[in-house]
């Protein structure tokens, strides 16, 4: 067929270096960015066939979000917005790492097991961060939709939930929005000035807000996004990209790993930290007597069930909510939302498609991790709820003011989404493997107060991730250290024993 003609010709142009191998990891591939051409041209290949198989816009997103800079990486986005299904993670894998003369059976081989209409059309969104290989590789991702006959769209340098915004505006044929910059600043910049308007007692002081953009995508959105906010909302932007490099010393994961502020701002009040692609958030603020408080995933999350409770209550309306945390969630998080708040509490294991799968099965369901990714699900009869009371010319005025905060927020909330030597189980919060390390977990946690412990490997970076939580922070940094000298020595781990925090 002529299109395997193009994939042969058009793929000799992005070589896979021979016996190199990649997994799709927690949200795709991610490693050094000169070891990725040839993924991002098979991955413009896979799009392509997504987009034929689901006859749907798939997205494209060539990013390594909180990554150093050297880093790339590429996220793949499904028809609603959501991260791809598991089975298409698997065949990424199969793709990716075919050799060089095996690519065009490892392609048919999907086409025949997925039973592929190749006369189907396909459309494929790309975006990019703005890593200086971004610009290259997205490129590539395009090579490989147009060598399989798609057609695509390239929206240039975006965030990932504008790119998965534009997604699912698209499959939804405009309902959810429109498909441009524009109508995505649009629709949740208006949400957002009707929600503070609605809302009582908002201050001066609570319209401004210090933003760090880690150097990267999300500082020149929110520049172009600012005249939207009508001064509703006053940003300093901070760590803009002029000067530093992307997520060094800045952005959403050193501060919640740090537990400090970022280079550039002197934390006053009201202040929030993006990662590499925008699409983590964590905000903080420093006290009168100079102490750092972080309000991560976690606290967000116990921040927008609360919120959403007291309306819901005000409205009169009957529906369950659920907050998903991951093994990372602290403790009292848990406990506070499931004692005080009596909401549902769910685990999920680390991966925002696993949070937003176990989220979907609520009526309103909050998903947060803690170091930032998160977002609301509605489900259509709940949101059919809120909008039929809000519509209710009978209803009494405090509970059809409560009907129509619920629809701003669901405006502006963008819903859509979203080593190895360790195994694990029980969402993540314990390992099987190497044998005898969660029994030396468990003991070390013993040694402490309030403590509990968990390691599992990244599936971003190189890296083996230890959780240690107790009632003091001397007490967590121990167990942390002791932790993973358990695992560097169980596990096989490299490059000198880890130092004390
Ligand atoms: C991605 C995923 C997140 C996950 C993070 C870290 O985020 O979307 O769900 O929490 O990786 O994963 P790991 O602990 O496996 O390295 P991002 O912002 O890096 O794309």
């Amino acid at each position: 067929m002529a299109q395997f003609q193009d994939v042969s010709k058009q793929s000799g142009l992005h070589p896979k270096p021979p016996g190199l191998v990649l997994q799709y990891g927690t949200a795709g591939f991610r490693t050094n960015a000169k070891l990725l051409d040839h993924i991002m041209f098979r991955m413009g290949l896979l799009a392509t066939l997504r987009s034929k198989k689901t006859k749907a816009t798939i997205g494209v997103m060539v990013t390594a979000s909180h990554n150093p800079e050297e880093d790339n990486g590429v996220k793949l986005v499904d028809p609603m917005g959501e991260m791809v299904t598991p089975t298409w993670e698997g065949y990424a894998t199969q793709l990716a790492n075919a050799e060089q003369e095996d690519l065009l059976a490892a392609l048919k081989d999907i086409i025949e097991e997925e039973a592929i209409n190749m006369s189907q059309e396909a459309d494929v969104f790309v975006g990019k961060d703005t890593r200086s290989s971004s610009a290259s590789l997205s490129k590539a991702v395009l090579d490989g939709v147009s060598a399989l006959g798609g057609r695509n769209k390239d929206y240039g340098l975006v965030t990932t939930p504008q790119l998965h915004y534009m997604v699912c505006c698209q499959n939804t044929q405009g309902k959810y929005g429109e498909a441009t910059v524009e109508g995505y600043y649009k629709k949740l910049c208006q949400a957002f000035i009707q929600l503070t308007k609605n809302a009582s007692n908002c201050t001066d002081d609570q319209k401004h807000l210090s933003v760090d953009g880690a150097n990267g995508i999300g500082a020149l959105k929110v520049r172009e996004m600012e005249s939207y906010l009508k001064k509703e909302l006053h940003i300093s932007l901070f760590n803009d990209g002029s000067a530093g490099k992307l997520n060094h010393q800045c952005g959403a994961d050193f501060v919640k790993v740090q537990q400090n502020p970022p280079t550039g701002i002197n934390s006053g009040e009201r202040c929030c930290s993006f990662d590499g692609d925008a699409d983590r958030i964590v905000y903080y603020y420093t006290d009168s007597e100079g102490q750092f408080h972080l309000l991560d995933g976690d606290k967000v999350a116990t921040l927008i069930s609360t919120f959403l409770k007291e309306l819901l209550t005000q409205a009169g309306i009957d529906l369950e909510i659920a907050v998903v945390q991951t093994a990372y969630a602290n403790g009292s998080s848990t406990n506070y939302l499931e004692d005080t708040m009596k909401v549902i509490v769910r685990c999920a294991k680390t991966g925002v498609k696993h949070l937003h799968h176990a989220a979907q099965e609520f009526d309103i369901g909050v998903y947060f991790e803690a170091n930032g990714h998160g977002t609301v699900l509605f489900s259509k009869a709940a949101e059919e709820k809120i909008r039929q009371l809000a519509e209710d010319s009978i209803a009494d005025d405090e509970r059809k003011r409560a009907a129509l905060l619920l629809q701003d927020t669901i405006n502006v909330i963008n819903q859509v989404s979203d080593r190895r030597a360790i195994d694990t189980t029980d969402a993540e919060r314990r390992a099987v493997s190497p044998t005898g390390l969660q029994e030396a977990i468990d003991t070390l946690v013993k040694k402490y107060s309030q403590a509990r412990s968990f390691v599992r490997p990244s599936g971003t970076e190189d890296v083996v991730r230890v959780y240690a939580e107790a009632d003091t922070q001397e007490s967590a940094d121990a167990l942390a250290h002791e932790v993973s000298l358990a695992v560097y020595r169980l596990a096989g781990g490299v490059g000198g024993e880890p130092k004390p925090l």
